[in-house]
């Protein structure tokens, strides 16, 4: 429940950070550091305001990478989140920051971490389309989403 609430809280304080992304210098999802890879947009009803997406990050380099953030211009909100089981009920919960070791691999999967955009714009997300990935000590990596 507090999970929930809190939940709840960041979706009505979350601000929305496209500038970064922006004047990012970083255009591939490959850059010195980290890889994006097998990036899938889960199947959702066209009607629903959410979506998920999936993808395999590695970390190319010899040093801890902290992921603090998503976003994406195709959704007035994105997060990253992680889901699980309580009792057999699917529940979901916001990720602050993730940490991924040096030269490890953080698989975004059904039943586990994901990216989530909140009030997509229904056109956009039809087409191909970006998100970006915020880490602690990188530029934002652009990541191309397809339908
Ligand atoms: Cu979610």
């Amino acid at each position: 429940m507090i999970k929930t609430m809190k939940f709840m809280g960041i979706l009505l304080l979350g601000s929305f950070q496209w500038n970064s992304f922006a004047t990012a210098e970083n255009d591939a999802s490959s850059s010195a550091g980290v890889e994006v890879v097998r990036v899938q947009l889960a199947k959702s009803p066209d009607v629903s305001p959410m979506r998920a997406i999936y993808f395999s990050l590695k970390n190319l380099s010899d040093k801890e990478l902290v992921l603090t953030g998503v976003s994406s211009p195709a959704a007035r909100h994105a997060m990253i989140h992680r889901s699980y089981l309580v009792d057999g009920v699917a529940k979901m919960e916001h990720i602050e920051s993730l940490t991924i070791k040096a030269k490890d691999t953080v698989d975004f999967a059904p039943g586990s971490y994901h990216v989530m955009l909140m009030g997509v714009d229904k056109e956009k997300v039809k087409q191909d389309f970006e998100i970006g990935l915020e880490f602690e000590s990188l530029p934002v990596t652009r990541v191309m989403v397809k339908p």
